[in-house]
């Protein structure tokens, strides 16, 4: 069942996003602007939709169907905005003056694949174009538009996923307590998945103790995702470089299996999977992908 829900996620964002990102240039006759504009929209198209397990925008419909309004208009749209954003934020960490990645779900980074102000660009645009869809949203609820701007807003930028970059940044080759590991990562990573069913819920209409329900499962898994992810590190080092190599060389970046220990961090994994179901306890069976959802960002292996 969950493996169907997810594919039909992805599908839905995958169908929605291209026609979001349209077909920049086509209305100039002047042939280099019209040119430079679908070259500009061709590398904003590959950056989204090259592959992506699409995890923030399965958490927009999980969020939907949760409040029992999964087919509500707007939610392809909102979905694809918090993928725009995620999107943006993947092509400038893989640049050279970040994190200098030459591959992205197994394809050639957008700076390798165009060039690097092409990326810059690419990640402006995606960001940019992201909110021009929230506020254009269908329907007439501008105080709900107005909301999730709000809150995307604040969670992609400097008190969000740009904040904590700048903190991740900053701690190269610096020693990192658990307790500011914790808040880097609920900044960087946290954030954007939080705000997802953030922005889920207020666009359902969903009351206040349901928010603050769901805003305590979106913490929980905001930082599960990202204890998961330094444990698949970890592993898949250890596959490749050998044992103690391997468990070295992740040993040297502040990670929580670096503060925990493996083990550790597996537990860590598994408390905040049980925080989050804790949190959805007041939810019926149509919270069912979101909870598989969060089992399933601690069991993934990429
Ligand atoms: C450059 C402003 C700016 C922010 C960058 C999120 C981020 C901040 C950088 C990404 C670095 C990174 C790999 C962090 C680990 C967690 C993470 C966000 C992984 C990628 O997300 P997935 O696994 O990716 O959901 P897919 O490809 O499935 O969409």
């Amino acid at each position: 069942d969950f493996a169907n829900f997810l594919a039909h996620c992805q599908q839905r964002v995958q169908q929605a996003l291209p026609s979001l990102l349209g077909n920049i240039g086509s209305e100039y006759a002047d042939a280099d602007a019209s040119s430079s504009l679908q070259r500009l929209g061709e590398a904003s198209i590959y950056s989204v939709l090259n592959g992506g397990k699409r995890v923030r925008a399965s958490l927009v419909y999980a969020t939907a169907q949760a409040l029992g309004h999964d087919s509500r208009a707007g939610l392809d749209d909102i979905a694809s905005a918090i993928e725009m954003i995620h999107a943006y934020s993947l092509v400038h960490d893989d640049l050279p003056a970040m994190d200098d990645d030459d591959l992205r779900r197994g394809k050639p980074t957008c700076h390798i694949a165009y060039d690097e102000a092409t990326a810059i660009l690419v990640g402006d645009a995606l960001q940019a174009r992201a909110f021009e869809v929230i506020a254009t949203l269908p329907g007439t609820n501008a105080e709900a538009k107005l909301a999730l701007i709000q809150q995307l807003s604040a969670a992609a930028g400097p008190r969000g996923m740009v904040g904590g970059q700048a903190i991740d940044l900053a701690a190269v080759n610096q020693q990192l307590d658990l307790a500011a590991l914790q808040t880097m990562h609920q900044l960087k990573t946290g954030a954007l998945i939080r705000v997802a069913i953030a922005m889920g819920a207020t666009w359902c209409e969903a009351d206040q103790q349901q928010l603050a329900a769901l805003d305590r499962y979106g913490k929980a898994i905001g930082l599960s995702f990202q204890v998961q992810d330094d444990i698949i590190d970890i592993e898949s080092n250890t596959e490749t470089l050998g044992k103690t190599q391997g468990a070295d060389q992740a040993l040297n970046k502040p990670t929580f299996p670096a503060l925990l220990g493996i083990d550790g961090a597996k537990q860590l994994a598994q408390d905040l999977h049980a925080e989050a179901l804790q949190a959805l306890t007041g939810f019926d069976e149509r919270a069912a992908p979101l909870r598989d959802l969060s089992h399933y960002i601690i069991a993934r292996q990429h």
